[in-house]
């Protein structure tokens, strides 16, 4: 029989094993072991990962002690086995053999022990470490604009690093010290890939790690956020490891347990090393805060990271063994986007403000700063949006004379050095697909796709919008199909249903990340047929609100009044009457 980890989760808490790292530090292997004296250019003493195959014997026995100790989970070594980190070592050749054969090791020692008691089956997660790069920071502060690595060039990595792991047989995919959401992302899409190329099912495990109390992810994101960020179909469990001690964590596992539907586990750190580079966590101490979060129903998942031993996991066995695990609570389905902070699209928010004036089509002073790369400039517009109340910001570069998506892939990571402007969310906007693309590789928040439409076909509005589903973002979808734009009642609805079944039945899209922009149409422009666009409008998303269940409404609202440009007076006063009963029939949100 094939023993199944979500089944299992069900019933009870599984305990993962100890680290990897320090207790190969305690060996003092020399170079000589390392490298097994073969094939290297360059010195491997520290090199964990190669060990799986110069010195097998060493990290089975490794994972044969916390399978004794009681690990229901151990971890491939495999943390660093990817061609980014590997570089150091000169062993981007070798990635491939060595996370097959970490995992072969892990699944050979794991099957052993699942052969000599059946009662309790092991199973192996593939460890997938952070990389030593990040996609969302600058590595100069005189640059903010730079990175030094690609979102393309993690995936691709990862893309190795995972095909191994999956061939070895591992039975999870373990990302885990996430200090940044988009090399995360690279991960999960890495991991999505290949296992669709090999049809193979397996879950991924998140695990992130804050760098101080403030509860926030080394790039600025707070956990929410980091949570939110990486949603994906294949996700069974989110949780936090490595950072501090245990103690200090406990309120963010509880934030994350309360507020999160997925197993959470937690496998921190024995202490913070210290003056001498040891941790000084007891096993006992470490076993008592665990028992205490696992008693009050917040784990799923526990074991630990750096500093930990087999004794510690041993005492984290016995202390979890007759709990009873969390229960996943079941959370209503909500709206969410985020940049670094989140925000609910409900009731409490009443209707969102998209920031509209970092548009390159809809102003004329945005689109001179960006053709003339004042980017400080348009920057400080950004900025300026979000002190105003933005609660979203919509970027657009489409014009002739601009490279779109060179412009897209600069501007949002300008922003993303700038925390005030990306605490929000951000919509990208563009109706060249290959731009919203580049953007969605340049973001570590969940975004928002503006816009995706029927207007060439299903099989075109499929790829993209699967596309946009892995990238776990959200998309505006205009009403708009192969006749052309809605404008009347009858045919906003046929097109906005007909993509709603599309999205939720074959794209398997979650209805609560798609939002309908039922086109705001010039009224009053002397053309009889243009009268009723406005309530035609408002009676559409009421309907949408009504019968297309969790999907969001939205509009761009100047269009209203473009018949009076020149006269705000007269626009605003149009904006207010149309707002109050927009919002009324349901309408969330507008740019
Ligand atoms: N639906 C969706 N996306 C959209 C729109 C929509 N994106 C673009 C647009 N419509 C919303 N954005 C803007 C941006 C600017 C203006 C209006 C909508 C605008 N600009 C002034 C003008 O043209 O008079 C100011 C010009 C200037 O300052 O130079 O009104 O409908 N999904």
């Amino acid at each position: 029989m094939k023993y199944n980890l979500e089944t299992l989760l069900k019933g009870k808490i599984l305990v993962l094993d100890g680290a990897m790292g320090t207790a190969i530090q305690k060996l003092h292997l020399g170079e000589e072991a390392f490298s097994g004296g073969c094939f290297c250019h360059r010195s491997q003493k520290g090199n964990n990962d190669i060990l799986n195959i110069t010195h097998p014997e060493v990290i089975k026995g490794i994972h044969q002690s916390y399978l004794q100790a009681g690990a229901d989970i151990i971890e491939t070594n495999t943390f660093n086995g990817n061609r980014i980190s590997q570089a150091d070592y000169a062993l981007e050749h070798k990635v491939y053999d060595l996370n097959y054969h970490g995992a072969k090791l892990a699944r050979e020692a794991a099957d052993e022990y699942t052969q000599i008691d059946q009662a309790k089956p092991r199973f192996v997660a593939g460890s997938i470490g952070p990389t030593n790069k990040t996609a969302s920071l600058s590595p100069d502060v005189e640059n903010p604009g730079l990175r030094n690595i690609t979102f393309d060039e993690l995936r691709e990595a990862y893309e190795e690093q995972i095909e191994g792991l999956v061939d070895g047989g591992v039975d999870a995919l373990f990302i885990e010290t996430i200090f940044d959401s988009l090399n995360a992302r690279a991960a999960i899409i890495a991991a999505d890939n290949v296992l669709i190329r090999k049809s193979v099912n397996l879950p991924i495990m998140i695990s992130g790690t804050i760098t101080d109390k403030s509860g926030r992810i080394l790039t600025g994101q707070t956990l929410e956020a980091f949570a939110e960020s990486l949603k994906h179909d294949r996700v069974l469990s989110v949780g936090l490891n490595c950072a501090f001690g245990p103690r200090d964590l406990v309120p963010f596992i509880k934030e994350l347990a309360r507020t999160q539907g997925l197993y959470i586990s937690f496998h921190p750190n024995a202490g913070l090393p210290n003056s001498l580079g040891e941790y000084d966590e007891t096993p006992e101490e470490m076993a008592a805060c665990v028992k205490e979060l696992a008693v009050e129903g917040h784990l799923n998942i526990v074991g630990g990271c750096c500093g930990t031993t087999t004794d510690h996991i041993q005492a984290i066995h016995e202390a979890v063994r007759d709990v009873k695990p969390r229960k996943i609570p079941r959370l209503e389905k909500v709206t969410v986007f985020c940049g670094l902070e989140i925000i609910k699209v409900n009731k409490e928010n009443n209707f969102i403000n998209i920031g509209e004036r970092l548009n390159v089509a809809g102003s004329a002073k945005f689109a001179r700063l960006i053709r003339e790369k004042k980017y400080e400039e348009a920057l400080s517009i950004a900025k300026e949006q979000v002190e105003n109340g933005a609660q979203i910001i919509d970027v657009n570069f489409d014009d002739g004379l601009l490279d779109a998506e060179k412009e897209m892939d600069t501007f949002l990571k300008l922003i993303a050095g700038e925390p005030e402007i990306a605490r929000v969310p951000v919509m990208i906007d563009s109706s060249n697909f290959k731009v919203l693309e580049t953007g969605l590789k340049a973001i570590q928040g969940k975004a928002i796709v503006n816009s995706i439409s029927l207007k060439a076909g299903e099989k075109e509005f499929i790829e993209q919008a699967a596309i946009i589903k892995q990238y776990g973002a959200g998309v505006v979808v205009m009403a708009f199909d192969e006749q052309g734009q809605a404008d009347t009642l009858d045919r906003r609805i046929e097109i906005c249903q007909r993509a709603y079944r599309i999205l939720v039945d074959t794209v398997k899209f979650p209805a609560e990340n798609i939002i309908f922009d039922p086109n705001i149409l010039a009224i009053a422009t002397g053309i009889e047929e243009h009268n009723n666009y406005a309530v035609d409008y408002i009676k559409a998303t009421k309907w949408i609100k009504e019968n297309l269940h969790y999907a969001k409404v939205s509009g761009g609202i100047s269009n209203l009044s473009f018949a009076f440009r020149g006269n705000n007076v007269i626009r605003e006063a149009m904006h207010s009457v149309f707002l109050y009963h927009a919002i009324n029939a349901g309408m969330d949100m507008g740019i």
